[in-house]
């Protein structure tokens, strides 16, 4: 497809409320995680799970977009399809993409089987525009899973990175009667790898799934491992583990929640300014037939630069180069909140940074997709009383009866510290980060263009400052 048949398909979206306007979706149909990301000759490169065929999951396909900026992206032909009577046969799942001596090399994780219960390691080289990719004719290069797994067919998702003797892998897997597991993999060629140990296996206990998407990595002095699954109680999908790694065991002394909310199978990479970013599959929130009748589905989140605080936290921020796309822009000084008042701006794509000053009994936030007559609302409140966060989406139906869909996941503030909140709001995305630490994405789904009001709330609190931008289109 050339840029400008895809800038044709999207056109056909334009009246869509719910379609984002400055996140990467594909043109149309569906896409889940982020693949491969890797800059390459300065230009950066989206990979993503992809179904070319609709807008529901199945057929996965690699697609593909380049942008200069992080901001502004081309949609180019896809990358990688099955090849019928090989070991990706059923489809092309998630992997990364590598700088092999200056050959790109995708590692990915080729599917077999009715159930894509055939899960083996897969490499393909690329051009050296990344536009055509050819797969190793000895594929798959990993082809068994290892003893430990038990009779796990759960193996997948290729995550690499190079140290001064050899290229490592970790793979996302699950032990049989265990529960989650990362496998760590050691290769000189890419192409012969020897199965090291487990980096990682869930504590969790059995039927606690699988442990999908990992991605280990060093981070200032430590090394961080995120995966996507489960860990227990808890209802979070993407953890992080951070520790020490020494003699390729990795020895995790502090477990966070990466997102509480729709963001999973997220995927880092290290830029030429020695970043780490990330960016995340932000899943829908509504069903099936909806998203057949809008003809898309899946969203990808902003990037985020990944740092760690002297409490082994991660911090993400929305990498700086969204902010060059500001519009025109309101702010708000510092004053005594004593209720909830209406903010003169209107918008469903919106940058905002936030910051209030809260007592210990204090409540504080804001109020976003408010309509009118403010039944539908989504509100974002702080509760100092109980150190949590609470999403709130409130919708009407049509017989005026309302709908209430609530996340209030733990956020604590040490004493005298600020709230902050940076919200990234775009048709159908909410993207919250709280002091940097606590990310809440959700989906939300206003029922008209005119729900777009935006309230200021507080109690016992007081508003430090508020700016709020209106975003505009990166397609246009
Ligand atoms: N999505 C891919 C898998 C991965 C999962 C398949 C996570 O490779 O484990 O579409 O969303």
């Amino acid at each position: 497809m050339t840029s400008y048949d895809a800038l044709a398909i999207r056109q056909r979206f334009a009246s869509d409320l719910h379609r984002p306007q400055y996140h990467f979706l594909p043109p149309s149909n569906w896409m889940n995680d982020p693949n491969g990301l890797i800059q390459w000759k300065g230009n950066y490169h989206l990979f993503y799970q992809h179904n070319p065929f609709g807008p529901l999951w199945g057929n996965m396909h690699w697609g593909h977009a380049i942008s200069a900026d992080l901001v502004h992206w081309t949609d180019l032909p896809l990358a990688l399809a099955p090849t019928p009577g090989s070991a990706d046969e059923t489809g092309i799942f998630s992997g990364c993409c590598v700088n092999n001596n200056g050959v790109p090399t995708i590692l990915y994780t080729g599917v077999r089987g009715d159930r894509h219960n055939i899960q083996t390691e897969c490499l393909a080289t690329g051009s050296d525009d990344l536009l055509t990719w050819e797969k190793y004719p000895g594929n798959p290069v990993i082809g068994t899973v290892p003893e430990e797994a038990g009779q796990s067919s759960d193996f997948r998702d290729p995550f690499v990175w190079k140290e001064a003797d050899a290229w490592y892998m970790v793979l996302g897997s699950r032990i049989k009667d265990v529960g989650g597991a990362v496998f760590l993999y050691r290769s000189a060629d890419l192409i012969d790898w020897e199965y090291l140990h487990p980096l990682l296996i869930s504590t969790a206990g059995p039927g606690t799934g699988i442990w999908e998407c990992p991605n280990f990595f060093r981070l200032g002095d430590e090394w961080v491992l995120i995966i996507s699954g489960h860990n227990g109680s808890s209802t979070a999908t993407v953890i992080y583990f951070v520790g020490s790694y020494e003699n390729h065991q990795f020895t995790p002394t502090y477990e966070g929640v990466l997102d509480y909310s729709t963001l999973y199978a997220p995927l880092s990479f290290v830029d030429d300014q020695q970043r780490r970013l990330l960016f995340g599959w932000l899943r829908e929130a509504r069903p099936d037939t909806e998203q057949r009748s809008a003809g898309w589905s899946g969203v990808q989140s902003i990037p985020r630069v990944l740092t760690l605080d002297s409490q082994h936290r991660v911090h993400m921020t929305p990498a700086p180069e969204i902010e060059s796309i500001r519009g025109e822009h309101f702010h708000l000084g510092a004053q005594a909140l004593t209720g909830q008042v209406p903010i003169n701006v209107h918008g469903l794509a919106l940058d905002i940074e936030a910051s209030f000053e809260v007592e210990a009994d204090g409540r504080c936030g804001l109020v976003l997709t408010c309509s009118a007559d403010q039944t539908e609302r989504t509100e974002i409140i702080y509760d100092a009383a109980t150190h949590h966060l609470l999403v709130r989406k409130i919708t009407p139906e049509a017989d005026g009866a309302l709908i209430t869909h609530e996340r209030e996941v733990p956020h604590d503030l040490v004493a005298g510290e600020a709230l902050t909140l940076r919200i990234l709001l775009d048709g159908s995305v909410l993207e919250i980060m709280a002091n940097e630490r606590t990310s809440v994405t959700s989906r939300v789904y206003p029922l008209h263009a005119d729900s777009d009001g935006v309230r200021l709330t507080g109690t016992q609190a007081r508003l430090q400052a508020l700016d709020i931008w209106k975003m505009p289109s990166i397609w246009s």
